[in-house]
């Protein structure tokens, strides 16, 4: 009996070669979580774009196809398609075209619509974007927004935190009415010192899940949180479960970080909670 399949994710970002995010936060977190990692990479950047000048940009556009019509003439099958970080809305249809291709009865497709923060759309980014991403949201079955992203899916302005029980709660609902069966939200904060994320199904249970606020602004802690959920999703704990152990893996990474004083902009310190996240799986 194949009781120990390892399981297989199609991760679709860009790789920036500073900045520990996209395909260098999705690759080592989905690894360290037991599964396989291929890899279409969407561009190739010297590194990410927030508050960086002079970043290289490489756009890979014209090999998605064919990396999908590799994989498919090879009979390659994935368990999970994880998206991030896309460059255009040309990319967004051809990772629509992709899910189509790819998906299975089993296949998990989680989208983390990676394209604003802090109130702001991503540099190259606007409000057009946001549309077409709402298209992608549409087909996955979790995503995974930032309140800002949340807020420019909804085609709304964004609120600065505190935010209201009520707020929190509509938002993701309507979020869910986009059409994944569960909504992680992260950035929740109720004004008392902490900060993190509400998590609701389609069937109507939701939780939340808090952890302490360090002040700054930590690059690519989207992306290490939506890869070790899908990692620990993966690995076949519920989305509840899977949510709470990546807020533990990225806070945890940002307290390092802010101990350590180090630029944020490179990056937070989470290879050193790889040991960590693992056992929190109950291994690899
Ligand atoms: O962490 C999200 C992200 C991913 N990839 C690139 C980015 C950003 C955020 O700014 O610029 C290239």
């Amino acid at each position: 009996m194949a009781t120990n399949r390892q399981k297989r994710v199609a991760a679709i970002h860009d790789i920036s070669g500073i900045g520990k995010c996209s395909l260098t936060a999705a690759i080592p977190v989905i690894s360290a979580a037991g599964h396989e990692a291929a890899v279409m990479p969407t561009a190739v950047l010297s590194t990410h774009t927030g508050n960086i000048n002079g970043f290289t940009y490489r756009d890979l556009t014209d090999d998605l196809v064919p990396f999908a019509d590799h994989w498919k003439s090879l009979g390659i099958i994935f368990d999970g398609i994880y998206s991030g970080y896309l460059g255009s809305a040309h990319q967004i249809d051809i990772v629509c075209d992709f899910i189509e291709r790819f998906r299975e009865d089993e296949t998990v497709v989680i989208v983390d619509p990676a394209m604003a923060d802090g109130g702001k759309m991503y540099t190259n980014f606007d409000f057009a974007f946001a549309k077409e991403m709402k298209r992608l949201c549409h087909k996955a079955d979790i995503i995974v927004p930032n309140m800002t992203e949340a807020a420019f899916l909804l085609g709304e302005e964004y609120s600065e935190p505190p935010y209201s029980r009520e707020y929190i709660e509509s938002v993701l609902k309507r979020l869910l009415e986009i059409g994944p069966e569960m909504v992680v939200l992260t950035g929740v904060d109720f004004g008392d010192g902490k900060i993190g994320c509400g998590v609701c199904c389609k069937n109507g249970e939701c939780q939340y899940y808090f952890s302490e606020h360090y002040s700054g602004v930590y690059y690519g802690t989207g992306d290490l949180f939506a890869s070790a959920l899908t990692g620990a999703y993966l690995k076949g704990k519920d989305i509840f479960e899977s949510a709470r152990i990546a807020l533990d893996f990225t806070c945890a990474a940002i307290k390092r970080t802010y101990d350590a004083q180090t630029d944020t902009r490179l990056g937070v310190n989470f290879e050193q909670g790889l040991g960590d996240y693992i056992k929190s799986l109950g291994g690899n």
